[in-house]
C-alpha cells in the first residue's frame, strides 16, 4: 500500500510526487494519461521544468515513486488536476469530480484527502467533501480533509515548491496538522494554517490581484500612448513610492492560472466582481489595441499579414496555454487580417485554432507588421536584417519592450512600443534610446 497517491502528474502533480518519494514517502502516481505513465515509470517526463528530470529519475531509480492508470488504497490522496474554464467563463471541476470518485471506494476511516487545484470557494467541501459523505463518511471527521493550494511559478516549480509559503486550510484543525506532517518533509518556506475555504480564496485573491494590477499598467499604458508619456518611465517613478507596485504592462496575460481565476470570483459572485471582470476585458484586449494603433496609421489594411512572434505565454517556457498570442491571432482574423505564429520552443501544430510554426522565415516571409508578443531569448538578438530579409513592410509593434529598437528605425521599420507614442519610439534613434529590453519596471516574473 503507497503512503501517498498523487491523481494527476502534470505541471505540479509530477513535481509534488518526485518530491514527496525524494522526502522518504512510498507514492503511487496516478494519471488517466497513458504516454505519462509509461514515461513516468521509465524514468522521464515529457515535459520541461528546471531540475525536474533529474528528480524524477532519482525518485524513480529509488523505487520510491510507481505510476499507474489507476490510484491504490493509501494513507494520503493529494489531488492535482487541472480546473479550466469553459467558453462561457464557467469553472469545470469536471476532473476534480472524476478524481474523487476514483479515490471514493479506496477510502478507509482516517485517511487524509488534501485538494491542490486552484478551485472556486466551496469546492474543497462541497465537491470533494460530498463524494467522501457518499461512500459513508463524514469529510473533516472520519476523513481528514483540505485545501492546500499549489502557488508555483511555472518555470521555477520544483524551487518554489520546496520554497515558497504554504497556506494549509482543513475542514478542521485537526485536518489541517495532517497536512502538515506531509509538507514539513520537503517544505522549507512557512506553513500557515486555517480552514479549507478561506485557503481557497487566498489563491484565487494572489492571482486576481495580479490580473487587476496588470491591467491597471495596461491603463496607464494607453494613456501614456495618448498622451505622449512613456509609461514604463512613469511606473518606474511611481514604483518608488514605498506604498506603489505597477507590475509591467504588455501584450495580455496568459497562462493557466491568471486569466482563469477571476473568473471563478466572478461567477460565483457576479454581483461583487464587475472589476475583475473588467480587468480580464481589458487584458484580453491588449491584441486588439495594438492591431488598432497599427491600423490607424494606415500601414497595416485589412488583407494583409502578421507575423506574431511567440505562442507561449511568457518567455522562454514552452508552454502556450492561454496565450496572448490568441487573442491578437483571433482579433487579427475578426479584422481581415491573414495571420502566422512562430515560437521556437512551443510544439508546432494546431493549437486550438492557433496555427503554431518553428520557421522564423517562414512566419516573416510576406508580412506587412510583425508583433513580438513573447520575450524569448530566441528572440532577443534578432536584427533589422532578420525581419528586413523577409518581410514584405516595414511595421514592427514590440509589446515587450525587447528589441533593437534604434536600429530597426535606422534600417526603416516604423516601431510601435506598448506604452509609449509612436513620435517617441521613433525619436529614439536621436538619443540612442530604446536599446533592446531596457525596461525599468520590475515586471515580479
Ligand atoms: N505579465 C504581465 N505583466 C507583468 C507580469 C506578468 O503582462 O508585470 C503576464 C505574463 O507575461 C504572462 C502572465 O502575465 O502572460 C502570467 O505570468 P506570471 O509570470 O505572472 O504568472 P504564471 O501564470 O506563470 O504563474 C502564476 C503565479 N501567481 C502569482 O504570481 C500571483 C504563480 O505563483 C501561481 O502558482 C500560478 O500563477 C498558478 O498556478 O496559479
Amino acid at each position: 500500500m503507497a503512503e501517498i497517491c498523487v491523481m494527476g502528474l502534470g505541471y505540479v502533480g509530477l513535481p509534488t510526487a518526485s518530491l514527496l518519494a525524494t522526502a522518504g514517502f512510498d507514492v503511487l502516481g496516478v494519471d488517466v494519461n497513458p504516454v505519462v505513465v509509461e514515461s513516468l515509470n521509465k524514468g522521464r517526463t515529457i515535459f520541461k521544468e528546471a531540475g525536474l528530470s533529474t528528480m524524477v529519475a532519482a525518485a524513480c531509480h529509488s523505487g520510491n515513486l510507481v505510476a499507474a492508470l489507476e490510484p491504490a488504497p493509501s494513507d494520503t490522496f493529494i489531488i492535482c488536476v487541472p480546473t479550466p474554464i469553459s467558453d462561457e467563463k464557467k469553472a469545470d471541476l469536471s476532473l476534480v469530480e472524476q478524481a474523487s470518485r476514483a479515490i471514493g471506494p479506496l477510502l478507509r476511516h482516517g485517511n487524509l484527502v488534501i485538494l491542490e487545484s486552484t478551485s472556486p470557494i466551496g469546492t474543497t467541501r462541497n465537491v470533494v467533501g460530498e463524494v467522501i459523505r457518499e461512500h459513508g463518511f463524514e469529510p473533516g471527521m472520519d476523513v481528514h480533509v483540505c485545501y492546500c493550494p499549489e502557488r508555483v511559478l511555472p518555470g521555477n516549480t520544483v524551487a518554489e515548491l520546496v520554497n515558497n509559503d504554504r497556506v494549509i486550510g482543513g475542514m478542521s484543525p485537526d485536518c489541517a496538522k495532517r497536512a502538515v506532517e506531509i509538507y514539513q518533509r520537503f517544505a522549507q518556506g512557512e506553513l500557515t494554517l486555517t480552514n479549507d475555504l478561506t485557503a481557497e480564496m487566498v489563491k484565487l485573491a494572489e492571482n486576481t490581484y495580479r490580473d487587476v494590477n496588470i491591467a491597471l499598467a495596461n491603463v496607464f499604458a494607453r494613456v501614456a500612448e495618448d498622451a505622449g508619456i512613456d509609461v514604463w518611465e512613469a511606473i518606474s517613478y511611481a514604483n518608488h513610492h514605498p506604498r506603489v507596485d505597477v507590475l509591467s504592462p504588455g501584450p495580455g496575460v496568459g497562462g493557466h492560472c491568471i486569466p482563469v481565476d477571476p473568473w471563478f470570483l466572478v461567477e460565483s459572485f457576479p454581483a461583487h466582481a464587475e472589476l475583475l471582470a473588467k480587468a480580464r476585458q481589458i487584458n484580453d484586449g491588449q491584441g486588439e489595441r495594438m492591431l488598432e494603433r497599427m491600423m490607424e496609421s494606415g500601414d497595416l489594411v485589412s488583407g494583409d499579414k502578421v507575423a506574431i512572434l511567440g505562442a507561449a505565454y511568457k518567455a522562454d517556457i514552452d508552454d502556450p496555454r492561454e496565450s496572448p498570442a490568441a487573442h491578437l491571432s483571433a482579433a487579427a482574423k475578426a479584422k481581415g487580417l491573414e495571420v502566422a505564429v512562430h515560437d521556437p520552443l512551443v510544439e508546432p501544430g494546431d493549437w486550438h485554432g492557433l496555427m503554431i510554426s518553428n520557421d522564423l522565415d517562414d512566419c516573416l516571409g510576406g508580412a506587412t507588421a510583425a508583433v513580438l508578443v513573447t520575450n524569448h531569448k530566441e528572440y532577443r538578438s534578432l536584427s533589422a536584417k532578420n525581419f528586413g530579409d523577409r518581410m514584405k513592410g516595414r511595421l514592427i509593434y514590440d509589446s515587450r519592450k525587447w528589441l533593437n529598437h534604434a536600429a530597426l528605425r535606422r534600417a526603416g521599420f516604423k516601431v510601435f512600443e506598448v506604452g509609449r507614442s509612436l513620435d517617441q519610439t521613433q525619436a529614439d534613434v536621436e538619443v540612442g534610446m530604446g536599446t533592446a529590453g531596457e525596461s525599468n519596471v520590475d515586471s515580479g516574473t
